[in-house]
């Protein structure tokens, strides 16, 4: 159920009076903006396709009521992102520069997180300055910290969240500045619409954009050709060491720290790559095992259907959603590799049967 969260200035919602409380904290929040001028949009760390497009649509939304937005962002954009940076509007966070800035707000307004701890560097100044906070945003958890919240978990993108704030509850025209963000959002958050949690709101959204002339193959490759000479070698590592087990139901592979050295890449260029493990036959549960660069051993898991990745990965201290989740065990890598893999056999056998 859609879970509209706010905890001072309305009373918690009782029973199932769920839909009014989230009118209300629309209304709330529409009239906040409306009253001031100046705001910082932010997201969160590392950010993603969905948290700098719902920035950026905020943005322009915010130029257009003639309010005096600025974005400014913990990480930098990632390269594949550069190209929402039109006229650099998306400032990263220096506390030198930007302290004065955020104390000096209306309102800060924090996209795709409704917890604090992922502002990461700029969560102090955040917390304290005197600024309204507000939060718009699809995730479950919330540590309670703006004044008003808009949560939906059943929407699959904040950029779905921010499509009807900007047109309904704004009254604001969607053009090609906003659409563009929006659709990038759309896209990174539902892997191109195909994780189930896209929805057929979700598709008509995409189609009103597609109407206002945004190119979806232009975005796509934007976002998801940006790839390296480096990094490709790096998957051919990766994809020759693939390994079927229970019955190829379950596949896993690996990449040390000599391979990121070998190929001249890191960690992080390993985005992704995870999904091939999943696009064998039959294949229903994935394991990316790669070594931290302190030596230590990091677990990405995938799943299909009934496969449920989380709970394995909350028993070792990890999380993540149903299907998508992640471990990092300060382990030496290759022997935690053959002690998890067995974990891993055992899990599925248990709770999936062995196949035969
Ligand atoms: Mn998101």
């Amino acid at each position: 159920m859609p879970t509209p969260i706010n905890q001072t200035t309305l009373p918690l919602f009782e029973n199932d009076s769920g839909e009014e409380s989230m009118e209300a904290v629309l209304r709330k929040i529409v009239q906040t903006i409306k009253k001031h001028e100046i705001f910082v949009l932010t997201t969160h760390v590392n950010p993603d396709g969905d948290g700098l497009g719902s920035e950026v649509a905020m943005y322009q939304a915010l130029k257009r009521m003639n309010k005096k937005p600025i974005i400014i962002n913990t990480s930098e954009t990632p390269r594949q992102y550069q190209f929402l940076n039109k006229g650099r509007i998306i400032h990263t966070y220096n506390p030198a520069r930007h302290d004065r800035i955020i104390k000096k707000a209306d309102v800060i307004l924090v996209l795709d997180i409704s917890v604090s701890k992922r502002l990461d560097r700029m969560q102090p100044v955040v917390l304290t300055a005197p600024a309204i906070k507000i939060c718009i945003d699809h995730h479950l958890d919330n540590d309670h910290f703006a004044q008003l919240t808009f949560a939906d978990d059943q929407a699959p993108a904040t950029a779905e969240l921010i499509y009807n704030f900007i047109r309904q509850d704004l009254k604001q025209k969607i053009d090609k500045s906003i659409a563009e963000p929006l659709y990038t959002g759309l896209i990174t958050d539902t892997g191109n619409f195909r994780f189930n949690a896209t929805r057929p709101e979700t598709l008509r959204i995409a189609a009103d954009f597609l109407q206002m002339g945004i190119r979806p193959n232009e975005i796509y490759s934007n976002v998801f050709e940006q790839g390296s000479i480096n990094t490709i070698k790096l998957l051919g590592l990766l994809l020759e060491r693939i390994k079927p087990e229970c019955g190829s139901r379950f596949h896993w592979t690996y990449l040390s720290q000599d391979d990121f050295t070998a190929t001249q890449t890191k960690p992080s260029d390993t985005e992704g790559f995870v999904d091939y493990t999943l696009k064998l036959e039959n294949s229903v549960m994935g394991a990316l095992f790669y070594e931290t660069p302190d030596h230590y051993t990091k677990i990405s898991l995938r799943a299909k259907g009934n496969v449920n990745v989380q709970k394995f990965a909350k028993g070792y201290g990890g999380g993540g959603h149903f299907s998508a989740s992640g471990i990092l065990i300060k382990a030496p890598f290759m022997p935690t590799i053959e002690k998890m893999v067995k974990e891993l056999v055992k899990y599925f056998e248990t709770h999936y049967g062995t196949g035969k």
